[in-house]
């Protein structure tokens, strides 16, 4: 593999892009952005993470056999510049904290590009900088960390950037495609978020409870398909009636094209790391409860999640 550093070529003067998480997809990010020149600044979450980071001198894209280490700026979030822009890279459970750290710091023309999987962080995030404008994400892309400091492009994809208030795209979407990061304006995010979240609730919980890859889920289509059929309903009651159109055949196909793979959810438990569970059934569990829909399976598979998790000493929620 050849690894070479790369101090970019600055495209001043424009707003800094904070990245808050610089986990998987902060890096991938964050390292794109730098390479095209723009200047970043990733938001560690206390001065041991800085201190490591400094001593890493960077962060490492690793695209294929080649690896560039970029010299990206970093700082805590009791830094004091402030925050015009800033990519919101957590996980769902961590995501309404991590903001919460900086929203002292938020200029008032500020947005945030939350980034998060499943549905309720982007909401409750939302509602704790009302003066922000909040950008919703859904991405297919995909990225694993190797190593401290060290992200693996792993999947290429897209992303989708909306305004669940239907505003207008913000103007500074441009560095994204200069920095190669494949996106566009979703005038219908939430029912894309809404179809994603179906799709992994039809999905990943059954591979962590029956031990399998994707396609290994071919041996349980009746129950596949009873939750398709909740998850439709579901979306129809909660006014997501797009997102509804052919889950079903939709479900499988991803099924099919994805049968060597394991769900995120499966590699999280398998790596003992924390789900994000209650971002994807079970706001799916709380959403049917609050329109009174009756989706027995649903609630079966979220509780048997649950007991599951609970019984390998995982957090359950
Ligand atoms: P990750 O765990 O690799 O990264 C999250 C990072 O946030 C970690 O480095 C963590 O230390 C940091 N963090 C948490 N709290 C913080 C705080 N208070 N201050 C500063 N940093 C903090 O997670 P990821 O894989 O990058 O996933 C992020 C989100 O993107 C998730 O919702 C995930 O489902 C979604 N997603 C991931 C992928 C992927 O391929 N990794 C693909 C699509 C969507
Ligand atoms: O997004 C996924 C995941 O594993 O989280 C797929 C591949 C669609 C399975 O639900």
């Amino acid at each position: 593999m050849s690894v070479h550093s790369f101090c970019g070529t600055s495209r001043q003067p424009s707003a800094p892009w904070h990245i808050l998480g610089a986990g998987s997809m902060g890096s991938l990010w964050a390292t794109r952005l730098a390479r095209a020149g723009y200047d970043v600044r990733l938001i560690l979450r206390d001065q041991a993470r800085l201190q490591a980071y400094h001593a890493a001198q960077g962060l490492t894209l690793v695209e294929g056999s080649n690896a560039i280490l970029l010299p990206i700026a970093a700082q805590t979030p009791d830094a004091a510049d402030p925050i015009t822009r800033v990519l919101v890279a957590c996980k769902a459970y961590d995501a309404e904290y991590a903001v919460a750290q900086i929203a002292h710091r938020l200029s008032p023309e500020a947005h945030l590009i939350l980034l998060q999987n499943g549905l309720g962080s982007q909401q409750a995030v939302a509602a704790q900088v009302p003066h922000a404008r909040c950008v919703f994400a859904s991405s297919t892309e995909g990225a694993f960390r190797d190593g401290d400091w060290r992200v693996v492009f792993a999947g290429q994809g897209h992303n989708w950037l909306g305004d669940p208030e239907q505003g207008a795209a913000p103007t500074r979407l441009d560095d994204l495609q200069h920095s190669g990061i494949r996106h566009e304006w979703s005038p219908t995010i939430m029912s894309r978020l809404w179809r994603k979240l179906a799709l992994n609730c039809a999905i990943n919980p059954l591979t962590v409870l029956h031990q399998c890859t994707n396609g290994g889920l071919k041996a349980h289509t009746q129950t596949v398909d009873a939750l398709c059929i909740e998850l439709s309903a579901l979306l129809v009651g909660c006014a997501q009636p797009e997102a509804a159109v052919n889950l079903s055949a939709e479900v499988h196909r991803v099924i099919d094209a994805t049968a060597q793979n394991y769900s995120s959810m499966y590699q999280d438990v398998a790596q003992r790391r924390r789900t994000e569970i209650s971002y994807l059934s079970g706001y799916a569990c709380q959403a049917a409860q609050r329109i009174g829909l009756d989706t027995p399976h649903l609630h079966a598979i979220h509780q048997q999640l649950i007991a599951h998790l609970t019984h390998l000493g995982l957090p359950s929620h």
